[in-house]
C-alpha cells in the first residue's frame, strides 16, 4: 500500500533548557528521509517547517520554562495537523517532545470529524505526564501527555477540543517515571509498559494486543517516537538518555508491526539532538525505523505452502 507521506518540519527547542533540537528536522533531511520513504513506492512532499504563532517573550522560566513560546509552538502545529490530516499520513520531524501537545490534538481534532477514536502509541522513557503544576524541572517536553488527554492544569495552552480518551493511550518503554508521574499515572486507565514487563515477556506482546484493539474500534492511530526509547548505546543524540532502553531489533520491530496492522494515520519523530550526536547515527537509526513504520523489509514474507 503506497500513501502520501507529508514531511513537516516542527523545530521546537522551548520544551526544555538544553538547546539543540530545532536542528532536528535538517537532520532527518541530511540522513534522507525523504529518499527512503520515495524508495518505498510512495508520494513524499517535504512542506518545510511551521513556525509558531507569534507570542510574548518569556519573562517569568521559574515554574514553566519558556511557556508563552512552547503555547505558540502548540497553536501552530494543531493547526497545521488538523489541515494535513486531510491530504495525507503526515509525519512530523521534532523538535522537542513538547510538539506534541499539538500534533497530538490537531490529528484528534481530524478523527472525531470523521467520527473515529483517536489512539496514541508513545514509544518513550518516559511518561512526560506531569502537568505545569506538578512539575518539577519546569521543562514542558515533559507533560504533552496530560495534556492531549485532557488533564486540568494547562489554563495558558488553548483548550483540548477532543481530548484523547485514556484507555486509547499506550506508553511502551518506560524507564523513568518521576513520583508525581507514576501517582497521576496510576489513577488513569493509560496502558504502561515500563521495561520489565518488555524484557520478560518481550515486545511484541503489549504492542499487538494494543494494536488489536485500534483495530477493533477503527481508530486512527498517531505513534510518537521519542529518541530515548532506544539505547544510548545506538541513540546518544537525546538531553535525556536513559540506559536500558529498546534495542536496534526491538525498535525495528515495533515499526515493522506497525506497518503490517496498516493502522497508523500520524506519527512523530521526537527529542533528536543532533549537537550531541555521533556522526548522525542517531539521525540515521531514526530515519531507518521511519522506514520500517511504512514498509521498508529484507524480505516479503510469502505463505509458505507445504505439498
Ligand atoms: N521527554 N520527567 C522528566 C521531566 O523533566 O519532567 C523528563 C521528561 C522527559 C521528556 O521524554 O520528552
Ligand atoms: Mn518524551
Ligand atoms: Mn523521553
Ligand atoms: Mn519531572
Amino acid at each position: 500500500m503506497t500513501t502520501t507521506c507529508l514531511l513537516i518540519g516542527a523545530p521546537v527547542d522551548s520544551g526544555k533548557r538544553r538547546r539543540g533540537c530545532l536542528m532536528g528536522p535538517d537532520a532527518y533531511r541530511t540522513a534522507g528521509l525523504e529518499q527512503s520513504l520515495t524508495d518505498l513506492g510512495h508520494t513524499v512532499q517535504d512542506l518545510g517547517n511551521v513556525t509558531p504563532a507569534p507570542f510574548e517573550p518569556d519573562t517569568n522560566d521559574v515554574q514553566t520554562f519558556a511557556l508563552n513560546e512552547t503555547v505558540a509552538w502548540t497553536k501552530a502545529l494543531t493547526k497545521a495537523a488538523r489541515s494535513a490530516m486531510e491530504r495525507g499520513t503526515p509525519v512530523f520531524l521534532g523538535g522537542d517532545h513538547s510538539l506534541s501537545a499539538g500534533t497530538v490534538t490537531g490529528v484528534a481534532n481530524f478523527a472525531a470529524s470523521q467520527n473515529r477514536p483517536q489512539f496514541v502509541l508513545w514509544l518513550d522513557a518516559h511518561t512526560d505526564f506531569h502537568t505545569p503544576h506538578s512539575t518539577s524541572s519546569g521543562n514542558l517536553h515533559g507533560t504533552p501527555v496530560a495534556y492531549f488527554s485532557g488533564c486540568a492544569g494547562f489554563d495558558e495552552f488553548p483548550p483540548v477540543a477532543d481530548p484523547v480518551p485514556q484507555e486509547n493511550i499506550c506508553l511502551l518503554g518506560l524507564r523513568s517515571v518521576d513520583t508525581a508521574e507514576r501517582h497521576a499515572i496510576q489513577q488513569t486507565r493509560i496502558r504502561t509498559h515500563d521495561m520489565r514487563e518488555i524484557d520478560e515477556f518481550g515486545i511484541s506482546k503489549p504492542l499487538t494486543a494494543f494494536l488489536s484493539d485500534v483495530a477493533a474500534q477503527n481508530g486512527m492511530l498517531h505513534v510518537s517516537l521519542d529518541v530515548d526509547f532506544l539505547d544510548p548505546s545506538v541513540a546518544p543524540a537525546v538531553g535525556t538518555t536513559v540506559p536500558g532502553g529498546a534495542t536496534v531489533r526491538e525498535a525495528h520491530l515495533v515499526m515493522e508491526l506497525l506497518h503490517d496492522s496498516g493502522l497508523v494515520t500520524s506519527m512523530d519523530l521526537v527529542e533528536l539532538n543532533p549537537f550531541l550526536d555521533e556522526r548522525g547515527r542517531t539521525a540515521k537509526l531514526m530515519v531507518d525505523l521511519a522506514a520500517s513504520a511504512l514498509g521498508r523489509r529484507v524480505f516479503d514474507r510469502p505463505t509458505r505452502s507445504f505439498s
